[in-house]
């Protein structure tokens, strides 16, 4: 026996497939001035940079143009790590701007057994750094990086923490105030998942000088936070070949119309820091927002996209989150890029890989593990052909 409703923060929430309310997703190929986009040149030179801007202006924030400097600190490097298995590398990058500095640590593992540059996943990590333990004392199916290894993928990890606190009242203390003081007096300036995805960018940045690393084949993976920070870090930067979304629900991968779950009333309640101002104003007027989450998927093509959801986390409303992917089909079409999505959501732990979107329901509770991370390479042996 299954809840149909819940109460939190004052409102009712919920779960009840039956009182979903009727609702009309905006057309992810119609223009704002009526035009049907019917082909890939219209989606990438007009409605693409539309979308974009729809996103940044209502939801997730305006995002920096530049910087003035970045620099690569190679803080720990051990040749053997892992029984001589993999490198490790700490990696410190320093971002200048307008005379202000802001430090991102990460650290990454590359396998030593290859011939070529490794392909890497990137997790954008939003629990304790003990999950990206680089002395391996502690191994967590967060980040399973020796099985990553033993595939022949390299395997990194920075924390949101690093560029953005994951406090309401902290999170301007990074990125935001010392680089981009002018974002946080705007009402529509990036917050909290802007200054993360930004983060994310700046990994990507460190790929581009590193000979160990396939540029081509960067996979950045986030899971619930962290994971509409993926969708969004990967709609902005289109370097990201493969994105990875696990359990990311509200303002991820779920359709805020739907109201199942975790509506956006309930998210600027609890995480209005994360997104910009302007998303406050949608709070009990769901359907006036000019987007839906479906069109954040629609964004990553036509490279590959793989989203999850776990039975028991209604909160994140699984099938809200499939009917994105659903309804992002129509661009992935304008590329003739087919998927092997079926119409309904598929039972739980069959997951879809030879498809250009892929997906996943596990059995189980909210959370990123290694039957994730097993279907994610998966998919990537797929997408790589390895
Ligand atoms: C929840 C939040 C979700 C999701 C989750 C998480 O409390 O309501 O949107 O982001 O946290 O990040 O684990």
């Amino acid at each position: 026996y299954a809840q149909k409703t819940d109460t939190f923060m004052g409102e009712v929430v919920n779960y009840d497939e039956a009182a979903v309310p009727s609702y009309t997703l905006p057309d992810v190929l119609l223009t704002l001035n009526g035009k049907t986009v019917k082909s890939k040149k219209d989606w990438e030179n007009e409605r693409r940079a539309e979308i974009i801007s729809l996103f940044k202006k209502n939801v997730y924030g305006q995002t920096p143009a530049g910087f003035d400097s970045i620099r690569f600190e190679l803080t720990n490097h051990m040749p053997d790590a892992m029984d001589g298995r993999a490198s490790l590398k700490e990696v410190t990058i320093h971002i200048w701007n307008k005379g202000k500095q802001v430090d991102i640590p990460f650290v990454m593992f590359v396998p030593n057994n290859r011939k070529k540059p490794a392909p890497v996943f990137l997790l954008i990590n939003n629990r304790s750094k003990r999950n990206t333990d680089p002395t391996r004392l502690v191994k967590s199916n967060f980040w399973p990086a020796e099985m990553l290894v033993e595939k022949g993928y390299a395997i990194a990890a920075f924390h949101v923490g690093d560029a953005a606190p994951d406090k309401k009242d902290a999170y301007q203390h990074g990125v935001l105030d010392q680089l981009y003081p002018e974002l946080l007096a705007q009402e529509d300036g990036m917050k909290a998942i802007g200054a993360w995805a930004w983060a994310a960018s700046r990994v990507m940045d460190y790929f581009e000088t590193d000979k160990d690393i396939d540029v081509h084949k960067v996979a950045l993976v986030g899971h619930s936070r962290g994971g509409k920070t993926s969708l969004w870090a990967g709609a902005l930067d289109q370097r990201f070949a493969l994105v990875f979304s696990s359990c990311s629900g509200s303002t991820g991968a779920s359709l805020a119309r739907r109201q199942y779950g975790e509506t956006i009333s309930l998210i600027n309640k609890q995480f209005g820091y994360w997104f910009a101002d302007t998303y406050k104003q949608y709070s009990n007027r769901v359907n006036d927002l000019p987007v839906d989450q479906h069109m954040l998927i629609a964004l990553m093509a036509p490279r590959p996209v793989y989203t999850t959801n776990a039975v028991d986390d209604r909160w994140a409303d699984p099938r809200g989150s499939y009917l994105s992917l659903i309804n992002a089909l129509p661009v992935y079409k304008l590329y003739n890029k087919n998927t092997a999505l079926t119409p309904e959501l598929p039972p739980a732990d069959s997951p879809i890989i030879k498809s250009n979107i892929g997906y996943h329901l596990r059995k189980g509770i909210h959370d990123l593990n290694v039957y994730d991370w097993e279907n994610f390479v998966r998919f990537a042996d797929y997408h790589y052909k390895k």
